[in-house]
């Protein structure tokens, strides 16, 4: 059987098959049947109705052009110190309360889609720069660990001891991305290698880098983020 699916649709069987990551009771084995080859929608289980929902509801931020990129103006911005973290080492996990906790390698995660955008990076500090940014969508990793009804927020946990927390709205935004190239390269550890967050719906706090674990929850907890509880905003939305 061959699936046809829309190019910017990315249904859960699509991305079980590119990841490899495919859970025998997932996929239809052989996939003898015809009868619901014209319905991919009723192969699975739903991913629940408020998930579905937000995935749908999203207005696109308008991207610039490549020429447009400032190399030079992304500065680093780093409260403590650069992980160094082996790539092939590195697991991402994702947690949380979800039917299907994962943890991806770098191979894995690079197997999934690549999306790349440019889009403007603004830091309270005072300081702006258009840049590009590669990566896989948080969505399409949302769906892959099949998130309770529950869920509301994100929270991201880095190797230098920051911690972010995020609305899932946001989370799910097709341009939350975790980026792992930046101008066209690979990104360095800096600028957080090897898997940050990119988006040009938040502010630069909000992107954290050197991602380790994603936990999805109902409620936020006491900690909500590293500047965040020095009094930051929390929404810190653009
Ligand atoms: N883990 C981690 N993520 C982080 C930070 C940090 O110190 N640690 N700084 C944040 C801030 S304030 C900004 S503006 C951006 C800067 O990203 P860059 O250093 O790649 O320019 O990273 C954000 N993510
Ligand atoms: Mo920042």
């Amino acid at each position: 059987m061959s699936l046809i699916l829309p190019e910017r649709t990315l249904s859960r069987r699509r991305l079980l098959q590119l990841s490899g990551l495919s859970g025998a009771g997932l996929l239809l084995g052989g996939c003898g049947s015809n009868l619901f080859s014209n319905n991919v929608g009723q192969i699975f289980e739903p991913l629940n109705q408020t998930f579905e929902a937000l995935l749908l509801s999203h207005k696109p931020v308008p991207e610039f052009s490549v020429s447009a990129i400032e190399p030079e103006k992304l500065l680093v911005n780093t409260f403590d110190f650069t992980p160094q973290i082996d790539p092939a080492q590195f697991r991402l996990i994702i947690d949380g309360e979800v039917s299907n906790p994962i943890q991806l390698t770098m191979a894995d995660i690079q197997k999934l889609p690549l999306t790349s955008m440019v889009i403007r990076h603004i830091c309270v500090e005072g300081w702006a720069a258009i840049v590009q940014w590669g990566g896989i969508r948080l969505r399409d990793l949302v769906a892959l660990v099949r998130p309770k009804s529950s869920v509301r927020y994100v929270y991201f946990k880095s190797a230098d001891g920051y911690y972010e927390s995020w609305d899932i709205a946001s989370a799910v935004h097709p341009q939350t991305l975790m980026a792992y190239q930046k101008n066209g390269q690979p990104l360095s550890a800096d600028n957080g290698a090897p898997m940050r967050l990119a988006s040009p719906i938040k502010l630069g706090y909000k992107q954290s880098k050197w991602v380790t674990q994603i936990t999805l929850v109902s409620n936020l907890l006491p900690t909500q983020g590293y500047w965040e509880d020095q009094g930051y905003e929390w929404f810190a939305g653009l």
